[in-house]
């Protein structure tokens, strides 16, 4: 009980007390709060025990924040040295083989990155100066950290480097150990060999999940047997840029209810060139979700660029990518850890996005902390039940946080909604439910209004919603692949699937498409095609532009011409085209109906 007094008085007078006068630029949570006394209670007293010695006044000397192991000497002209981009040349017939064969098996050049040292160093701080600068107050101490890394079948060497990468830049008395989980690989590198490897590193140990259950199972795996106060999860393919862990650990300090990621750096899958941070770069992104529910990223809007006073502070997210973050593990079990029925890979970061939020934290990415990532070409494994695991993760996620919202994602999303049609097939959410009950988690609307109020809210009972079909060419209206912005609405083989062919006829009187991007249908002179371009209204005061505004005439039970505002003629196919022309009723080509 002494420790928790400590916890909460400490956490109180230092807000805005620290470095240049920093001040918490998220709503303080006062301790008369109910939640922040229930985490509070849950702080074990033995939690905030760490291994440092008592905290003084002042700030962590560069000594006391040494690492781990210190990084080798290395050839400053080896491959890939200084996280430079890597390049092979004059390769043999095998080694070309070898190339390929490795891409297939990694979606990532696992011959280049086998080439380059697991102890390469990625050069002088190139981060902001005021990262540069900023010191860590002694006290309270930091908390430590128990990093977790979960993998299935990851390549030797991506994952040494990893490991090595932590080992080499994270303060030995903030890094309690780090936890390999293996989710069932095949290869026969990650069985013995690994043992065998990080044995030595005495605080690296590996846990092994028998059957292949997906990220989520193996992340609670590891996170059951952390010792550490903070838990902090990497995926297997990271390199960490110097003084990553410290910001983290000290925005949770500030926060002990607060979620923080990394600023994400890119490691180039074919070359392993690491994007370092530019000095005059400040914060550049945050994540968002999109109504199909994928995860994204946007430009922080400026309401929330205002809100940082320096680049040491954080950036509210509304969603976060999943992979690289630190959460306390009190608060972890506090918040409800993952769905634990959710399997393989995906959805389990929108769910926590959501829930995060609605339930009392929040999610933030913390500049300072630089943490790269393979993004890989590819996805290299399999997916033992199909990738309809995704859709199932994502429909569980919708039915316990979106309430009628999860209307809009299932009209985008057929499966989704044949799937949530069904109880069973989803499995049981009663667990998930009284969780929302027992924490008093705030409802969706909420979520959008007070976290992501910049997000466009599709109607939630559209008039007429669907795939568009035309009754000459039997076709429907699709946005096509890969950036539709501008380019001419094609023609293809109905799927009723959503996705690319789902358009929502606004009250607006707008053809839209509007699962990731805002998409209009947008009306064209003849014989130009008819385009697929950016919504001109997109809320607020904006209004639609003339060429986005179609009037509907029934033709038939169901069927309607399209007609433009402005040109006053009618979609038609011709060809394999979508082109404006004097309307007709009795053409076929011009009917237009609203698939299921
Ligand atoms: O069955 C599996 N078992 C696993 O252990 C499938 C995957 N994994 C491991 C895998 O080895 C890796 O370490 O899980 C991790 C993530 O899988 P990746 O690397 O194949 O996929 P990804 O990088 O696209 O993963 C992103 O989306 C996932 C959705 O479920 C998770 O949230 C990942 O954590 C997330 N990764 C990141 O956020 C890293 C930053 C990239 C971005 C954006
Ligand atoms: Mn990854």
């Amino acid at each position: 009980p002494k420790n928790i007094g400590k916890w909460t008085s400490s956490n109180q007078n230092l807000n805005g007390l620290s470095l240049k006068n920093r001040q918490v630029i998220t709503t303080p949570r006062s301790l008369a709060d109910p939640l922040s006394l229930q985490i509070r209670d849950l702080f074990s007293p033995g939690s905030s025990v760490s291994t440092q010695p008592d905290c003084l006044s002042g700030f962590y000397s560069p000594d006391e924040l040494k690492p781990h192991f210190m990084r080798p000497m290395e050839d400053p002209d080896g491959p890939g040295a200084n996280g430079r981009a890597f390049i092979p040349e004059n390769m043999s017939p095998a080694e070309m083989r070898e190339k390929q064969e490795g891409l297939v098996r990694n979606g990532f050049d696992q011959f280049v990155s086998d080439r380059i040292s697991v102890h390469r160093s990625l050069g002088n701080d190139t981060r902001h100066p005021e990262c540069v600068e900023q010191k860590f107050r002694h006290c309270p101490r930091l908390p430590d950290t128990s990093v977790i890394i979960v993998f299935h079948n990851e390549a030797w060497s991506t994952l040494l480097r990893t490991i090595y990468s932590i080992l080499h830049t994270s303060p030995a008395i903030l890094l309690r150990e780090i936890i390999l989980v293996d989710d069932a690989s095949t290869q026969d590198h990650l069985k013995a060999p690994l043992d065998l490897h990080v044995q030595p590193l005495k605080i690296v140990r590996v846990l092994r999940q028998k059957e292949r259950k997906g990220l989520v199972a193996a992340r609670l795996l590891g996170a059951q047997e952390a010792k550490g106060n903070v838990l902090t999860f990497l995926d297997s393919h990271c390199e960490c840029f110097h003084g990553w862990l410290e910001p983290l650990l000290a925005q949770l300090r500030e926060q002990p209810m607060a979620v923080v990621s990394p600023e994400i750096a890119v490691i180039d899958s074919n070359t392993l060139k690491f994007t370092k941070p530019l000095p005059s770069a400040g914060a550049r992104s945050r994540g968002n979700f999109d109504w199909g529910l994928s995860f994204g990223w946007e430009n922080i809007p400026e309401p929330e660029r205002l809100k940082r006073k320096d680049e040491t502070y954080p950036v509210r997210t509304p969603a976060f990518a999943g992979g690289l973050f630190s959460i306390y593990k009190d608060f972890f079990n506090h918040i409800g850890t993952y769905d634990g029925q959710m399997e393989i890979w995906g959805g389990e970061n929108i769910e926590m996005s959501f829930r995060v939020w609605m339930c009392g934290g929040q999610l933030e990415i913390v500049p300072c902390s630089v943490v790269g990532h393979i993004f890989r070409t590819r996805t290299p494994y399999s997916f033992p039940k199909g990738l309809e695991v995704i859709v199932h993760n994502q429909v569980r996620a919708a039915e316990v946080w979106m309430d009628d919202y999860k209307n809009v994602f299932y009209r985008r999303n057929k499966k989704a909604a044949f799937i949530a049609q069904s109880q069973k097939s989803y499995g049981d959410i009663s667990e998930r439910l009284e969780l929302k009950e027992k924490l008093q988690c705030k409802n969706f609307s909420w979520y959008l209004e007070n976290v992501y109020p910049e997000v466009f809210v599709p109607e939630l009972a559209p008039a007429l919603f669907g795939s568009l079909m035309n009754m000459g060419s039997h076709t429907c209206l699709d946005i096509g692949e890969r950036k539709p912005v501008r380019r001419a609405v094609i023609l293809y083989k109905c799927h009723y699937m959503g996705g690319n062919q789902h358009f929502e006829y606004t009250v607006l009187q707008e053809l839209r498409h509007n699962t990731a991007m805002q998409l209009c249908l947008h009306a064209t002179i003849e014989p130009e095609p008819v385009r697929i371009e950016l919504c001109n209204y997109k809320g607020g005061s904006t209004v639609p532009a003339p060429q986005q505004q179609w009037t509907l005439k029934l033709v038939s039970p169901q069927c309607y011409l399209l007609e433009s505002e402005v040109f006053k003629k009618c979609l038609t196919v011709e060809g394999v085209k979508a082109i404006m022309k004097t309307c007709n009723p009795a053409d076929k080509y011009q009917h237009w109906t609203f698939g299921p």
